[in-house]
């Protein structure tokens, strides 16, 4: 325990929450994800957060991004299956995409939402769609936290549990405040806005806080400043969607997404150097690191 309802992640909390898979298992037991990101100029953010969720061990990926896209994607991911949506003018997705996304929703476990989505008002309209009408837990990320900041009442649409997963910079964003002022009390503002919202708010940095609708938050130890680089969000981001894919249940699902994430960078930093590992290179590492913690 490190304060009143705070308490420090540790390995043992973890293991009994891990997926658990059958010697008769098939990729229709393991779950299915649609993801929803990407961009021009930010593919990579679509295809990390894929693999983040291949490499928890989603059984199927489904990844939907801007039609215009779609022949980048189906080069950089090879295991996850590509959609392309309609688009807006700019290249990034159209809030008329909703019908197709309805339909890819059916047989979802999980949603994700935002990596490199850009902020065009109509992918914010989507969005808005996407959090009214899903029944499966929902994450959303980067520039979906942008789009839904300056209209957080969308939140109280919501009929599914959301996973929101900002870094300081987002966070701020979210609260309407400066970054300065959310790293001061970073545990309040996590907190507050959990419970306000009725979300479980995972707020990014050095001891990464996730903060429960209840107001429990729990505090990450592992993780290291070699990971101050673009692309490790997205691939957090995918992790915790792949484990709510395999069943597990939404709090720890993000508990354990953020402790891997830091554990796969720590053995990255110690076998490799301090600084220049890959986002990549992380995702790599994610399967020894939950291997570990078995
Ligand atoms: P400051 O300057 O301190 O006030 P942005 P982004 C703050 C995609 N990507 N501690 C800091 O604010 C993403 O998915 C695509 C403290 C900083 O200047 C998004 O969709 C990639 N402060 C989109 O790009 C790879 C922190 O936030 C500001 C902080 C934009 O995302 C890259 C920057 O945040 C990227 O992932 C911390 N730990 N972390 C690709 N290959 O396709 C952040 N801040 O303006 O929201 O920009 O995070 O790069
Ligand atoms: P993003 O800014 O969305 O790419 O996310 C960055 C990821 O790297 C988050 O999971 C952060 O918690 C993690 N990270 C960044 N800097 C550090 C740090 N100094 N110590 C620990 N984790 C960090
Ligand atoms: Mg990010």
């Amino acid at each position: 325990q490190v304060g009143c309802h705070q308490h420090l992640i540790t390995p043992m909390d973890l293991k009994p929450a891990l997926p658990h898979r059958d010697a008769t298992a098939h990729k229709g037991h393991t779950g299915h994800l649609l993801v929803l990101a990407g961009s021009p100029g930010k593919t990579g953010a679509a295809a990390m957060t894929a693999m983040g969720a291949m490499r928890a061990g989603a059984g199927l990926v489904t990844l939907g991004v801007p039609q215009s896209l779609n022949p980048v994607l189906e080069t950089l991911v090879t295991e996850a299956m590509t959609v392309g949506l309609a688009q807006t003018v700019q290249g990034t997705l159209d809030e008329s995409a909703f019908q197709t996304v309805q339909g890819l929703m059916a047989d979802k476990r999980c949603l994700a939402v935002g990596p490199g989505l850009g902020t065009d008002p109509s992918t914010g309209r989507l969005l808005g769609h996407l959090i009214e009408s899903a029944t499966m837990p929902l994450i959303v990320d980067a520039d979906g936290l942008n789009l839904i900041a300056g209209n957080l009442s969308v939140l109280s649409k919501k009929q599914a549990p959301m996973v929101l997963t900002p870094h300081p910079g987002e966070m701020a964003r979210l609260c309407g405040l400066s970054t300065a002022d959310i790293q001061r009390d970073r545990v309040s503002h996590a907190r507050d806005f959990a419970r306000q919202h009725g979300v479980h708010l995972v707020l990014k940095g050095a001891a990464t806080v996730i903060a429960r609708p209840d107001g429990h938050v729990f505090i990450n130890p592992t993780g290291n400043p070699g990971m101050a680089a673009g692309g490790m969000g997205d691939v957090l981001t995918g992790l915790i969607a792949g484990l709510i894919t395999q069943g597990i249940n939404v709090s720890a699902a993000a508990q354990a997404g953020v402790y891997l994430h830091g554990a796969a960078a720590d053995q990255l930093a110690c076998s490799k150097a301090a600084t220049g590992y890959l986002a990549t290179e992380v995702l790599d590492a994610v399967p020894a690191a939950m291997q570990a913690l078995r």
